[in-house]
């Protein structure tokens, strides 16, 4: 499928530093050093509600990752996949009497939309799990051949037993695995698995649901991790940078992704990285689709607000911190974005050398956007109280918050 239009990422003088991350599966923090071209897989929207504002964290942290790489002078590569079919996508097209395949594609075009108005690069391939089942099918029969999966009742189960490695990505025990396998929509209790923490790979086809053509696996569709992994490793390969997505998505997930890669591959683990942004909660609960305590990217944009007050309350939180979200962190970026906007219009002003070096230390530290606001905050109160003569630092200021924040003064 078709992403978004890229917004243009200013080029700022010297050199970004290379990035230090924290990585779930190691427990520290690493640090990156991609070759020339950075690679990235981001795990994409299941599209049967807008955007809300847990979602656009987690993306804007990885958008950071991204502006990070570049102003080092490297490319980016990066992949993200749309669960374009899914239990949650289908019962919700059931509940409400829509076409699931209408609904996904409207859920996606307003996720675009979304994305354009915030500034969120755009992946270099955007691909849905119906689109990538023809990749799949053999990954399953692979698995199945190699004995690294099984059928029951003609779905088709990973065998977590086939990775010698399992574990060392959530590094959870198995009570607390058991639990978010069942919560995050495995089936731990069903009959005749060999693991309760099985995850399927094929799933036969339902009475009522839509189903593809599986080769030797018979009519179906695809699991939900080996979607990700199968678009990763078409587009990407072993061993990419970085894995990134919400908590949400430790385990099983990724967890059962990287599984998926090394009885494939044989090696471990499939990213160098497994970055993982933090959640955002809605009075006092994970804002979550299923629950249904949203605050919409769009109705924010409907209502007037400016994307760039947007992300910059967004970006006022630390990635990996779980936060709740209030309008009184609305208030407080759309008073920032104010403040910002006066002090560059001016023609000139106090010299923003320093500055870009502090934003560019503060991302490379394991995205500590916090500091980076508490940067410019102090450029913009000096040109409040004292003004100054350098004619270069408005533009200057302009483009390192573009170009490292995404937000356009
Ligand atoms: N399609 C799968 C990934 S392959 C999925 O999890 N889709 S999603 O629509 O449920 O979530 C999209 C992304 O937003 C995921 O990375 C998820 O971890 C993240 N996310 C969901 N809810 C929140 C939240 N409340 N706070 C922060 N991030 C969230
Ligand atoms: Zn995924």
């Amino acid at each position: 499928m078709h992403a978004w239009p890229a917004s243009e990422v200013p080029a700022l003088p010297g050199k970004g530093r290379d990035l230090r991350i924290h990585d779930t599966a190691t427990g520290g923090r690493v640090t990156l050093a991609p070759g020339p071209v950075a690679r990235i897989y981001v795990c994409g929207i299941t599209p049967y509600d807008a955007t809300h504002m847990g979602h656009a964290a987690t993306y804007n942290a990885f958008d950071l990752v991204q502006r990070v790489w570049l102003d080092t002078k490297r490319q980016v590569h990066y992949v993200q996949n749309v669960t374009d079919v899914d239990d949650p996508l289908l019962e919700r097209a059931l509940r409400d009497g829509v076409d699931w395949v209408g609904l996904a594609e409207r859920e996606t075009a307003l996720f675009r939309e979304d994305m354009t108005a915030l500034r969120m690069l755009p992946p270099q391939h955007y691909v849905g799990a119906v689109e990538a089942i023809p990749g799949i099918v053999p990954l399953v029969e692979r698995l199945r051949d190699s004995g690294a999966a099984y059928e029951l009742d003609g779905d088709v189960y990973f065998s977590v037993e086939a990775d010698p490695h399992f574990g060392q990505v959530s590094h959870y025990d198995t009570e607390l695995m058991r639990h978010l396998s069942a919560e995050r929509g495995g089936d731990p209790d069903r009959p005749g698995k060999k693991n309760p923490l099985d995850p399927m790979l094929w799933m036969a086809a339902r009475e009522g649901e839509p189903s593809w053509d599986g080769g030797s696996l018979g009519r179906g569709r695809p699991g939900w991790h080996i979607e990700c992994v199968a678009i990763a490793l078409d587009h990407l390969g072993m061993g990419f940078d970085v894995q990134g997505g919400g908590s949400d998505l430790i385990f099983p997930h990724h967890e059962m992704g990287a599984s998926h890669a090394q009885a494939l591959t044989g090696e471990f683990p499939m990213a160098k990285a497994y970055v993982h942004a933090g959640m955002v909660a809605l009075d006092g609960e994970k804002m979550s689709k299923s629950k249904g305590n949203l605050v919409f990217v769009s109705k924010l944009r409907r209502d007037g607000v400016d994307p760039a007050a947007i992300r910059l309350a967004l970006l006022s939180h630390r990635y990996r911190d779980d936060w709740e979200w209030t309008d009184q962190i609305l208030e407080t970026a759309v008073e920032r974005l104010d403040r910002w906007r006066a002090a560059v219009s001016r023609p000139d002003g106090p010299s923003a050398d320093a500055l870009v070096e502090e934003l560019r230390e503060a991302l490379s530290d394991d995205l500590d956007t916090p500091t980076a606001l508490a940067a410019v905050d102090r450029w913009a109160a000096l040109q409040t109280a004292e003004g100054g003569s350098d004619d270069s630092a408005p533009g200057l200021v302009s483009r390192a918050v573009d170009a490292l924040l995404g937000v356009a003064l």
